[in-house]
């Protein structure tokens, strides 16, 4: 059990762990709540949340107990007297300095001592990168609804759409066929637009010679997907080809290396010498990747600043990218899943240059 795992990565100092933001919350009891406070110790686990939520959470949540906050920093108080707690510690990059003082200055939990550094993050990320059967399951689901998404708006883009038409086909699309939410902003940008790597679409139309980047994704069970593709409209430039080409070799030479054991900045390196070999270093301004699961934003990063390790359970993306300010840009991005001997590509969607 997680909760289990978690109290064995933690420092001997720390006694427990306060665990306020929803994601983690969720993560541990599988239980989505807007309200709650999840206690883990060493000696016994509980999780209080408010009447609106109570009896849901009751026939939910097995990994630990479950009860209803009515004065709930009394109820920790005494939750945690009768298991000789003195430290616990606090999610120090997900809560706000807001609720660090309302825990820290109330009466009733004045006795102990509230550690909010980066102790309880790094054990939660050590467990939260490997991700569980049913979380790749959650997330090939959430990619296959995206990629029906693409497909549906390979027919939609033509010449005069907006960039704003596209992102709200795809945004419906995806949330109409099971997604339950969107995994970011959809970002669809075309002609000069696309070199902009997180570019917000625009009324912008369509043009004959225009590339499209589209990077999207959906949520299902909260775990998040991630993709994304360029296509050109009309037709494409020799210049243009060349660009995408080199994008899509750098794309799979870092794909030809993820597995278990590879530092994640070699992931990064992979694909980088090859946008730098071709002359366009400077063009592929941000990270390759990044983990990917109940976040869309988690570790490991391909990031050549990363000193981590890639271990088999990691999910990451790769997506590297040029990006021509003034003219246009490119990006390929499926999602890997690591394992002993290599990868696993989540993505099954064409990655050859599709002209509509
Ligand atoms: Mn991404």
């Amino acid at each position: 059990m997680n909760i289990e795992k978690l109290t064995e990565l933690l420092p001997q100092s720390i006694d427990a762990a306060l665990i306020i933001t929803p994601c983690n919350r969720r993560y541990f009891t599988g239980f989505p709540s807007s309200d709650g406070f999840l206690l883990v110790t060493r000696k016994g686990s509980i999780f209080f949340t408010d009447s609106r939520y109570i009896e849901a959470a009751r026939k939910a949540i097995k990994c630990c107990d479950t009860a209803e906050g009515i004065n709930v920093f009394a109820q920790i108080r005494d939750y945690l007297n009768e298991r000789q707690v003195k430290t616990v510690a606090l999610e120090a990059s997900g809560i706000t300095l807001a609720q660090f003082g309302r825990i820290k200055d109330n009466e009733s939990l004045k006795d102990f001592e509230f550690i909010c550094d980066s102790a309880l993050d790094t054990a939660i990320s050590i467990l939260r990168m490997k991700k569980s059967e049913a979380e790749v399951k959650s997330m090939k689901e959430a990619q296959a609804i995206a990629e029906k998404g693409f497909l549906h708006i390979l027919n939609f883009i033509k010449k005069g759409r907006t960039e704003k038409e596209i992102q709200l086909e795809l945004d419906y699309f995806m949330l109409r066929n099971g997604g339950e939410a969107l995994s970011f902003e959809t970002i669809a940008v075309s002609g000069v637009n696309s070199s902009m790597p997180h570019g917000v679409p625009t009324d912008k139309e369509v043009q004959e010679g225009d590339f499209i980047t589209m990077d999207f994704g959906t949520v299902t069970n909260g775990c998040h997907s991630d993709m994304t593709r360029t296509v050109a409209v009309g037709y494409a430039s020799d210049e243009q080809k060349e660009v995408y080409e080199t994008v899509l070799k750098a794309q799979k030479a870092a794909l030809s290396v993820l597995k278990a054991g590879l530092p994640c900045a070699h992931g990064d390196k992979a694909a980088r010498d090859v946008i730098e070999k071709a002359g366009y270093g400077s063009a592929f301004g941000h990270s390759t990747g990044h983990g990917v699961g109940l976040e869309i934003h988690e570790l490991p990063n391909l990031s050549p600043k990363s000193k981590m390790i890639l271990e088999t359970g990691n999910v990451v993306t790769v997506e590297p990218g040029i990006y021509l300010p003034g003219r246009f840009g490119v990006r390929i991005e499926d999602m890997a899943y690591i394992t002993d001997t290599g990868c696993e590509n989540l993505t099954a969607a064409e990655k050859s240059l599709i002209i509509l």
